[in-house]
């Protein structure tokens, strides 16, 4: 079950990308559990890492100022599907809904790096199929476990760069900077590819004018 805190849908972040004061971005949070991707949440929203956060699947709503502007993220710290071998990991509704997607994996659990180049696969294929691109960061956490890396931090950021993903190692039981990073980069990813679907939908309607002045012409 996921709990809303606050509501809100695609459309709302779209009608407010005109605000020039107020953006919504909608994040994804996805990967195999125990990775921590409540951790990396909880200590976006509080600045805190509590250590134990149970299994809570939740969509928080925070409000961050980046370059003096307000960013009203609503964040879904989802829960990945026990027994799931088979099943789709990801579902339509939860990247219809997305922006953008944070991808998290352990630097010291291999099989939770599988899950994520499994995942963003997955999300690259069901995009071209909705033609859409939420843009992705991989995040490599739990550095701070160095003594159990099994993850190389090279093996990371290669797979991030041939799935044109962000990618970022960092422990949220550490540090709260490396985790503001990561919200901050995907927000700038998530007004570029909103730059350029504008800027797409721009030429269109150009296109779309100039055929209809010149279809108009032929016919008279
Ligand atoms: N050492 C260390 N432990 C972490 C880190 N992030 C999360 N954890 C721990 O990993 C476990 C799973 O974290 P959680 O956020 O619940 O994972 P989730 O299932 O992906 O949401 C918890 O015991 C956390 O305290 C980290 O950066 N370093
Ligand atoms: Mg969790």
């Amino acid at each position: 079950m996921v709990v809303q805190a606050k509501s809100s849908s695609h459309n709302c972040s779209r009608t407010m990308e005109g605000n020039q004061h107020k953006v919504d971005a909608n994040v994804l949070l996805l990967g195999a559990e125990n990775v921590g991707k409540s951790a990396l949440t909880v200590r976006f929203l509080t600045r805190r890492f509590i250590g134990e956060y149970g299994d809570i699947e939740s969509i928080y709503s925070h409000i961050d100022k980046i370059d003096g502007r307000e960013i009203s993220f609503n964040i879904w710290d989802s829960l990945y599907p026990q027994d799931c071998e088979t099943t789709e990991t990801i579902s339509e509704k939860q990247l219809q809904w997305a922006d953008g997607v944070i991808l998290v994996y352990s630097i010291c659990d291999r099989s939770s790096f599988e899950v994520v180049r499994q995942q963003v696969h997955l999300i690259r294929h069901a995009s071209r199929k909705m033609s859409a691109t939420a843009p992705i960061i991989i995040v490599g956490n739990k550095r701070d476990l160095q003594h159990q890396r099994s993850v190389s931090s090279e093996e990371g950021r290669l797979l991030a760069l041939s799935e044109d993903c962000g990618f970022f190692e960092i422990s949220a039981a550490e540090t709260y900077h490396g985790v503001l990073l990561v919200f901050h980069e995907l927000m700038d990813l998530i007004k570029e590819s909103r730059a350029l679907r504008k800027g797409a939908a721009g030429i269109k309607s150009i296109v779309r004018s100039m055929s209809a002045v010149f279809g108009k012409k032929r016919v008279e």
